[in-house]
């Protein structure tokens, strides 16, 4: 039985009630699961009575651990080119169309074996890991073939072992067409549907199926028929969805239950009421929006006003958003979306723990939750959001265990 404690913190417990600040307060924890928390003054009633290693927080800020719920961090190769020629006026549409983009990403992964991709990956965790993640969301998708997208997969598993975090895993076969089906888009959808995601979940490998339903992407039609693939292996489903147009994308997840509608730019008022009916997170991405110089926003009055949980992610990819700080988008949410630093705040721990089907265990700091806990260089929430570009994180606890 292994106990902690930590004392002396500001704790914010980013629960749906939203529950005060704890200005001065304890937290405690006991196989990997929190027992109690609450005022100094009530440490008396700890249950947890030790021995543990007690850590004196001396006044600094205590948060979930956070959740970084949209990531596509386990590739091969960077797109550094690809930046240039769209600093030169080409679009991100029209590098994809050419051949470039998604595609490019999968020929180098494919050509990477499980220790390269491993190789190539491991910082990009360990950087994210830095900002005080103790949870992340991993995509396939530059594969597109059976071997790679497991390989992916496997190496996302690998990863949560070494480097002691929650990693789940999203197949993402739908992501792009591959060169050996071009012009068929339809006999691809049949072979993800009927080979590749039925491998993939009797491995075990797949928490969740994801597609990108875009005009550089695939219909609505040919993402109906992946999730309905996907609801028959009950695995739940999620959707890059409006990005770069209004496909329907939002309301088409929504009406398939899903956990979240990610991106979502151009999502109308009438996909965001279905989001909300049907309990779908709006994961919102500001690091893609940043980096394709986007400026369609996505719809936050209509999010607010229809009660849809958002999440912030860094979508951490080669083409889009090569990036591995989830404070750095907590930055940007308030200053781009205009999001509130409470509203980031919650975006990277209880929401994205929705978008992630484990908000039942993850995501806030409450008796019965697991400890994965982060203690900050900092006294108050808002400076989470407030500073961008150095490292506030003094400690991370996962599962108890403190790292
Ligand atoms: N949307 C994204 O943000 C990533 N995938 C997607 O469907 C970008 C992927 C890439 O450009 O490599
Ligand atoms: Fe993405």
């Amino acid at each position: 039985m292994t106990q902690g404690r930590i004392i002396h913190a500001r704790i914010a417990p980013c629960t749906p009630s939203g529950a005060p600040l704890i200005e001065r307060g304890f937290l405690s924890w006991r196989d990997g699961r929190i027992t109690a928390l609450g005022p100094m003054s009530e440490i008396a009633q700890d249950p947890n009575r030790g021995p543990f290693a007690e850590i004196d927080a001396g006044g600094a800020l205590v948060t979930p651990g956070l959740i970084d719920c949209h990531t596509h961090l386990v590739h091969a190769g960077n797109r550094a080119r690809e930046f240039e020629q769209r600093l030169e006026g080409a679009s991100y549409e029209q590098i994809a169309r050419a051949g470039g983009g998604i595609v490019a990403t999968v020929a180098a992964t494919r050509s990477a074996s499980e220790t390269e991709l491993l190789a190539a990956s491991r910082p990009r965790l360990a950087a994210l890991l830095a900002d005080g993640v103790t949870t992340v969301e991993i995509k396939s998708g530059y594969g597109l073939d059976l071997a790679t997208e497991a390989r992916q997969l496997r190496v996302a598993r690998r990863l949560a072992a070494e480097l002691n975090v929650g990693v789940r895993t999203t197949f993402l076969g739908a992501h792009a067409l591959p060169p050996e089906f071009a012009g068929r888009p339809d006999d691809y959808i049949d072979f993800v549907c009927a080979q590749v995601l039925p491998a993939i979940a009797i491995e075990g490998l797949a928490d969740a199926v994801d597609a990108f339903c875009e005009g550089i992407g695939f219909t609505p039609q040919q993402t109906r028929r992946v999730f309905a693939a996907a609801r028959a292996l009950g695995l739940p489903v999620k959707l890059h969805a409006d990005q770069l147009s209004d496909l329907g994308g939002a309301g088409l997840a929504a009406e398939f239950g899903a956990l979240s509608a990610d991106h979502i730019e151009y999502a109308s008022e009438a996909s965001v009421a279905a989001m909300a009916r049907a309990g779908t997170v709006a994961v919102l991405l500001p690091g893609a929006f940043y980096f394709l110089r986007e400026t369609r926003l996505p719809p936050l009055g209509a999010l607010r006003r229809h009660r849809v949980p958002i999440a912030i992610a860094t979508d951490c990819n080669p083409g889009s958003s090569p990036c591995t700080s989830l404070l750095l988008m907590l930055n940007m949410a308030c200053t781009l979306f205009r999001m509130t630093p409470s509203e980031a705040l919650a975006g990277v721990t209880r929401n994205a723990a929705l978008a992630l089907g484990i908000g039942a265990t993850h995501g806030t700091l409450a008796p019965g939750m697991q400890a994965d806990i982060a203690i900050w260089d900092a006294e108050s929430p808002a400076e989470l959001s407030y500073a961008f570009g150095g490292r506030r994180l003094r400690q991370r606890i996962s599962a108890g265990r403190p790292i």
